[in-house]
């Protein structure tokens, strides 16, 4: 009978080839299990890889790693801001090396961001985003956005609003539009709202300081949002002095670089932001899990005298959940 070779030219009747075969199968199977984990930890990497569909690593980090968008409006600070800004210092660690805050400009102005994971929706608030420090509140609209597609980019749909203390204030302005002019020989900056209103901005620093070059050729620049109540009231009898003060009870949770308020950590320089105060374009409840973007926005478009316009200045934005507790509870 002719019995089975194998090239190793051992017979089945061999129990040298129930060695060899028995040895071949354990290698085998070994080299499965191997092949099998190795797809296992390929799998699970997938689901960790920043954005999308993201999970948290021991390399995630707490701040925001990417600026997608930012877009100054017009302010006293526009010329001190390269044309070529593109929002940088709003990644990572806040003020480290010395770097400095990011000025939003006048109304309107505003930055996108990102994490290299979801935020979780977890109890109480979720995001710090760092101010100036300063004193001086200049009130900032927070958005927050899911990455639904998967695809990294905030492409998500409309943004869903941090539903803050004014967000039903008669003088609020849900979807206000400001087209602002580049100046003429004035140096001063005329705008035209979508409420039939127009005004003009004149520059304390010099002409042509409130127009910001990274607008490029462009004659006039356009911005969308929501417009808060005025922030500040000049409390002077006295038409000669301007005494500024906060407007009472404004103002006292929900917003960015607002140092009075109810959700400001004075340890952490932060508003506290809750994920669950987000809502839809109908101010219902948005009722997100997790959020993967955030969109901050100049809110107030009021020139406050001698303190100038009302600008959001930032310094970034951290997962709450990835920062250490006891540096916020
Ligand atoms: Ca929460
Ligand atoms: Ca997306």
């Amino acid at each position: 009978m002719n019995s089975v070779i194998l090239d190793t030219e051992f017979s089945i009747f061999d129990f040298r080839f129930w060695i060899y075969f028995l040895n071949l199968a354990w290698r085998s199977l070994v080299g499965v299990v191997f092949l099998g984990a190795m797809f296992l930890f390929a799998g699970c990497s997938n689901e960790l890889i920043p954005v999308g569909e993201a999970g948290i690593t021991t390399n995630s980090s707490a701040y925001v790693t990417k600026v997608f968008e930012y877009q100054y409006a017009p302010g006293q600070h526009a010329s001190q801001i390269p044309s070529v800004e593109e929002g940088n210092n709003f990644v990572g660690e806040p003020w480290k090396n010395s770097k400095p805050f990011t000025s939003l400009g006048g109304w309107g102005g505003y930055l996108v961001a990102g994490f290299d994971h979801a935020i979780d929706n977890g109890n109480g608030p979720d995001i710090a985003i760092y101010t100036q420090p300063s004193v001086a509140s200049e009130p900032g609209v927070v958005f927050v956005m899911t990455d639904v597609n998967k695809d990294g980019i905030p492409n998500d749909g409309a943004w869903l609003e941090i539903k803050g203390s004014e967000y039903n204030h008669a003088e609020t302005i849900h979807n206000y539009e400001v087209t602002y002019y580049k100046p003429g020989a004035s140096g001063y900056v005329s705008w035209k709202d979508n409420q039939g209103k127009t005004g003009t901005l004149v520059p304390e620093f010099g002409t042509d300081s409130w127009w910001w070059k990274g607008y490029g050729a462009g004659s006039s620049v356009t911005f969308t949002g929501v417009k808060l109540p005025n922030a500040y009231v000049n409390s002077s009898k006295d038409p000669a002095i301007e005494f500024w003060l906060p407007q009472t009870g404004l103002f006292k949770f929900g917003y960015a670089e607002c140092y009075e308020n109810e959700d400001y950590h004075s340890s952490l320089k932060a508003n506290l932001v809750d994920i669950s105060s987000a809502v839809d374009g109908s101010g219902r409840a948005a009722n997100l899990s997790k959020v993967h973007f955030i969109k901050i926005q100049s809110g107030v478009f009021q020139i406050a005298g001698w303190l100038n316009e009302i600008s959001t200045e930032i310094s970034g934005a951290a997962d709450l959940h990835l920062l250490d507790k006891k540096s916020y509870q």
